[in-house]
């Protein structure tokens, strides 16, 4: 079998997703995520330019020897646009050989290790009843958890706190909106957020929260204690997630369960917090991290030293992306937790797919492959906009972390 085909397509339906399709002589394909948030169009010029001419004539069965090939082969190893073009050609490469076999992905993985993946999903709120409102709409939806995110006085349009409701999208202008941080205030806000979310929800559903990568590690350890009396299932990317060495202090004063490397895309990054147990759970994912090849080695690199995964699920990981970490998230044996974002309607219907929510839990479904499609006509209509994450200041107009 040879690889006749492989190119990128690139679609806006509410937000940009970019797309690889590849195509053999034997009439099998398959589809991989290429999506980078606010950088798009660099992926897809590593794919079109780079990648996608040294694909054709090759076996599409090879996917090891493809990833060293595009991994080893570039000299320039790593990267968050390197390392999701590879993704992409590897996800695929998995799709189109689960189609080959007939199988839902899942099975060739080693088959399911759980019935279902439990997922999260975004509880936002201007103010803490707002959020607490929210958050009881996921309950009563069959969520078993939810992250909560709110407001903090003083500071306007913080980041990850968004005002849609169940489809959030964080990169909503052209250039970088400019946002504005201050820990002082936000410290005291997340504790009473989640005592009255204690109070409100009860004590069965697993509560979460994301910092964004703001705080310094000893503002970090100050919240994982004040968070403790109230049982968090984590605390996300406290710091910022390029310096590991940072967990060593956070870790040294808290008991609240830690998740950080949704920008990971190497096992390197992981490394040390994962062999000296500094985090509970990773949250690197297959776009981002290599696609499924790179994923599972990280994932049993973990599984030896008891930490437990926690993929990014956010919306700029494409329907594509979701199906494939779903199918990963069924069939490894340290699985936590799914950060499940909805997409909008338009994105749904450019990507049909067989992947379904109940009871608080995902399901990849039993079509064959990934299980899902992409409507290119449909795609087509939804033309590219450059739209980038916001950037972040302090009071004083300096530059900060998000
Ligand atoms: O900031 O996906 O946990 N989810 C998040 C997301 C990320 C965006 C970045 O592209 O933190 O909102
Ligand atoms: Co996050």
């Amino acid at each position: 079998m040879k690889i006749t085909d492989a190119r990128v397509i690139i679609t806006c339906p509410g937000r940009n997703f970019v797309t690889l399709r590849i195509e053999t002589d034997a009439g099998a394909w398959g589809l991989g995520d290429a999506t980078v948030n606010g950088r798009e169009l660099a992926v897809a010029s590593y794919l079109t330019d780079h990648v996608c001419p040294t694909l054709i004539g090759r076996d599409p069965q090879r996917i090891e020897d493809t990833w060293q090939y595009l991994y080893r082969g570039a000299y320039w190893r790593r990267g968050p646009i390197t390392m999701a073009a590879i993704a992409a050609v590897d996800t695929a490469l998995w799709d189109l050989k689960a189609k080959q076999a007939g199988l839902p992905l899942y099975q060739l993985l080693g088959g399911a290790c759980r019935d279902g993946v439990m997922v999260y999903g975004h509880a936002n709120g201007e103010t803490i009843e707002e959020t607490i409102a929210e958050a009881r709409r996921y309950v009563a939806m069959g969520y078993r958890a939810v992250r909560l995110q709110t407001g903090v006085p003083g500071l306007p349009r913080a980041y990850g706190v968004s005002r849609d409701k169940l489809f959030y999208e964080p990169a909503h202008s052209a250039d970088p909106d400019e946002q504005l941080w201050s820990t002082h205030r936000y410290l005291p806000v997340a504790p009473r957020l989640f005592a009255a979310a204690r109070e409100a929800l009860g004590w069965e559903v697993h509560l979460l929260h994301d910092a964004h990568h703001r705080l310094s590690p000893i503002e970090a350890a100050r919240l994982g204690r004040d968070l403790e009396p109230y049982r968090l299932f984590w605390l996300e990317d406290a710091t910022p997630a390029e310096d590991p060495a940072a967990f060593r202090l956070i870790r040294s004063h808290t008991t609240t369960p830690l998740a950080v490397g949704e920008v990971f895309n190497s096992i390197h990054d992981a490394r040390l917090l994962i062999e000296e147990r500094l985090i509970d759970y990773i949250r690197a994912t297959v776009v981002h991290a290599g696609g499924i090849t790179h994923l599972r080695r990280i994932a049993s690199m973990a599984d030896l030293h008891g930490v437990k995964t926690g993929c990014h699920g956010a919306t700029d990981l494409s329907p594509v992306c979701m199906a494939a970490a779903l199918h990963f998230d069924l069939s490894i044996p340290n699985f936590g937790v799914q950060e499940y974002m909805r997409h909008t309607q338009e994105t749904d219907r450019v990507f049909p797919h067989a992947y379904r929510f109940e009871d608080g839990y995902l399901h990849p479904g039993d079509a064959p492959g990934l299980g899902v499609d992409i409507d290119e006509a449909l795609a087509a209509s939804f033309p590219y906009r450059r739209a980038s994450l916001p950037v972040t200041r302090l009071e004083d107009g300096s530059m900060h972390d998000w």
